[in-house]
């Protein structure tokens, strides 16, 4: 009765049962290469759908804001620039009721620091140092700020009645401010360090991407530091914020709010700037202007600003470009209510 029991129920022979098991092996191989293939893709499917939805809710942030732009509270127009990769308007975006300048740009923000130290040697003369490679062409500079210190001749005389003290001055202009003046700046002779520490805001001065910092000894700083070897050192740490157009893949937000004052004013060293898209990959415009009839205003009309009536947003997103799956491509237009005819 045995030999009955080896020929199963189901009738499979040995050599059935080994052809059955390498077919599976062999289906097996092809779709474990399948799915790791498959999962591949996949992992840059997820990326890349990441960043469509990360796209789509900068777009609603961008449509919900653009929409209700308004004047500013110092009366300037509802838009400020109507360019292609820089849209720039008032609204109040946090609903606080103070109306904040709104930025919306793709360019990539860069900072940096540099520093320089110059020496005078003879008693009441001055040294300067030029910084003139932090902006190169095209690059628009954002911020810019020195800190001032320096080391010399500089306890008082005369019983104290009157001191010695430097002079800072910029790109040979007038003097901005008087350092290691009266004991308020309490510097020493001849320190070893760098003291009478201030801080100066020299944007403008630093805009055409040059510029020149000047101490002056001249009242009174006299040669006897490191015996007889100089007067006064300077020391400026130059700061430096700036953006560079069209390199970067992230689609920024700019914040402004107003800063008191009779008119209020939106000093650009406020403007508080965050993320709100990464790759971002257009070449062409992100941002496209309609007049009242629905017609595409040219970026360089002259009257884009005041004939604007609705904002095309147009976002092309990719987290790499040379891989598929292909980009994705955002559309929106969206209507200013408050600019209606
Ligand atoms: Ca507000
Ligand atoms: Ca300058």
């Amino acid at each position: 009765m045995i030999p009955d029991k080896i020929k199963t129920k189901n009738g499979f022979t040995l050599i059935e049962t080994l052809m059955a098991i390498a077919i599976f092996g062999i289906l097996w191989g092809i779709m474990s290469a399948f799915i790791i293939t498959l999962y591949r893709s996949q992992e840059h499917s997820m990326d890349q759908a990441v960043a469509v939805d990360e796209a789509r809710r900068a777009a609603d942030i961008m449509a919900k804001e653009i929409r209700q732009a308004r004047d500013a509270d110092n009366g300037a127009y509802p838009l400020e620039k109507c360019g292609g990769k820089e849209f720039i308007f008032y609204g109040d975006v946090d609903g606080d009721g103070a109306v904040e300048r709104v930025r919306y740009f793709l360019a990539m923000v860069q900072s940096g620091t540099e520093t320089g130290s110059c020496t005078a040697v003879n008693t009441g003369s001055a040294c300067s140092v030029l910084f003139d490679n932090f902006l190169l062409s095209g690059e628009t500079l954002k911020f810019a700020e020195v800190k001032v210190s320096t080391r010399g001749r500089y306890g008082s005389y005369f019983g104290g009645s009157s001191a010695r003290f430097s002079e800072f001055s910029v790109d040979g202009g007038a003097k901005l401010a008087d350092i290691c003046r009266y004991s308020a700046d309490s510097c020493t002779n001849c320190s070893v360090s760098w003291q009478g520490l201030k801080t100066f805001d020299v944007t403008d001065a630093a805009r055409d991407g040059s510029i020149l910092f000047t101490l002056d000894g001249s009242d009174s700083v006299t040669k006897s530091c490191s015996w007889n070897s100089f007067s006064m050192k300077a020391n400026f740490d130059f700061f430096w914020t700036k953006e560079i157009p069209n390199v970067d893949h992230e689609l920024k937000r700019g914040i402004t709010d107003p800063a008191a004052g009779n008119p209020v004013s939106y000093p650009p060293a406020n403007e508080q700037i965050t993320g709100i898209s990464s790759f971002v990959r257009n070449a062409p415009p992100v941002f496209t202007y309609y007049d009242k009839n629905g017609i595409e205003i040219g970026e360089n009309d002259p009257n884009i600003l005041v004939n604007t009536r609705a904002v095309g947003l147009n976002m092309i997103i990719d987290v790499k470009p040379e891989k598929s799956p292909n980009s994705y491509e955002l559309r929106q237009t969206v209507q200013i209510r408050n600019l209606k005819d």
